[in-house]
């Protein structure tokens, strides 16, 4: 059946991601995309899909709540998923107050105005991170959706904020909406600032490769596509009101991904910078997605070997996107956040 998607955040990373996705499995929805273009969103990113009459792409803000209403109006959207976000920690160290607006304002004017029209269903983008972090040294500890709400950063602080307006919605106002809360990603068209991203590219331009801290901290690393896939299936059969963790069963230790990167390239190791630390620096995320998999038969499709290596190659085969992005605004970035270092 024809469906109207509107689809937040969809000129960044994992927004694009499901973009492509969606306009691939659903040749029959209406896609349309609401971004204001932040430095991490990127037109050129949904070139592609903009050549798709079933895709639409909006240039307006989710704090903008006039201007958001005036288009679920004409396009009365079956489903809203609020990608949208500033989603970069260290980022928000630096200055926390963007987090608020656009991660927990935004959030409550999207919502707002969903209940104002009756937009019968929408989708909250959370992530791991509002859980806080788990010890190294407890390896039989993950994250489950009942795990208390424990943020570190003030970008996790501003998603679990986001998280509980969600839920109070749901209680007050029965309104129907699911959340889902992802490890990491990885994959095409994340940008630059990232770990992955970040250290395949300055490998590239045998550049110093930085690490924080002792490069021990582990996340839990998830191919984008996989993500896309567990949203995909929790708006069309997940239970209102309800939290899904996704993640993968795929912890690793920041060295050794960027070491793993380095033997990819054929990079020397001699590239590894210790440098200092996160402020707050989570130690170590671990989702447990038994509930996701159980309720709606979510399992990942591609393991890490696999998708490191279909990512290298992109990033390898892509580099007229990244380039652009890295001679732009993104060097005066690069030497606030690393130029002390
Ligand atoms: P991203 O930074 O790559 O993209 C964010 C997008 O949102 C950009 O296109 C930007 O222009 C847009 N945007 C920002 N503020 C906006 C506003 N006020 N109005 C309209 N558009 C705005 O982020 P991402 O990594 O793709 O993350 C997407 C979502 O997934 C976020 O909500 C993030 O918290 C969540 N998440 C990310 C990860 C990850 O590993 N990247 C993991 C779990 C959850
Ligand atoms: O230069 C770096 N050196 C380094 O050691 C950068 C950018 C990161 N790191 C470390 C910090 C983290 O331990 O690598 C790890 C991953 O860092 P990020 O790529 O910044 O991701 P993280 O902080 O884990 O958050 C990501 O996953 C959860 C996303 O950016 C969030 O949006 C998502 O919610």
């Amino acid at each position: 059946m024809e469906k109207t998607i509107i689809v937040t955040g969809g000129a960044g990373f994992i927004g694009s991601n499901f973009v492509y996705y969606m306009l691939d499995k659903y040749p029959d929805y209406k896609i349309i995309c609401v971004d204001c273009l932040t430095y991490a969103g990127n037109l050129s990113t949904l070139k592609e899909a903009l050549k798709n009459p079933n895709f639409r792409f909006e240039k307006l803000n989710i704090c903008d709540h006039d201007g958001i209403k005036t288009l679920f109006e004409e396009t009365r959207p079956d489903i809203v998923i609020n990608f949208a976000a500033e989603s970069h920690v260290d980022r928000s160290i630096e200055g926390p107050e963007i987090f608020v607006d656009t991660n927990i304002k935004g959030t409550q004017t999207l919502m707002e105005v969903c209940r104002e029209l009756n937009v019968p269903r929408y989708h909250q983008v959370s992530t791991d991170e509002v859980y806080g972090d788990l010890p190294l040294d407890r390896p039989d500890l993950f994250f489950t959706e009942t795990t208390p709400i424990h943020a570190s950063s003030p970008y996790s602080a501003s998603k679990a904020s986001a998280d509980l307006l969600v839920l109070a919605y749901c209680r007050t106002y029965k309104f129907p909406a699911t959340i889902s809360r992802c490890s990491n990603n990885y994959g095409p068209f994340h940008f630059p600032e990232k770990l992955i991203p970040l250290m395949i590219i300055n490998a590239l331009a045998d550049k110093p490769l930085p690490v924080y801290g002792d490069g021990l901290n582990v996340r839990d690393w998830l191919y984008v596509e996989d993500h896309c896939k567990a949203i995909d299936l929790i708006i069309h059969n997940g239970k209102i009101g309800e939290v899904y963790n996704v993640g993968g069963h795929n912890e690793m230790a920041n060295i050794d991904i960027v070491k793993l990167i380095l033997k990819k390239l054929d990079k020397p190791e001699s590239l590894i910078t210790f440098v200092e630390d996160r402020k707050g620096h989570d130690r170590r995320y671990a989702i447990d997605p038994t509930k996701i998999h159980e309720e709606l038969g979510w399992l990942p499709d591609t393991k890490f070997a696999d998708g490191i290596e279909k990512t290298i190659d992109w990033y390898l085969s892509h580099k007229e996107w990244w380039q652009e992005i890295i001679s732009g605004e993104y060097q005066n970035y690069y030497a606030k956040m690393y130029g002390g270092k």
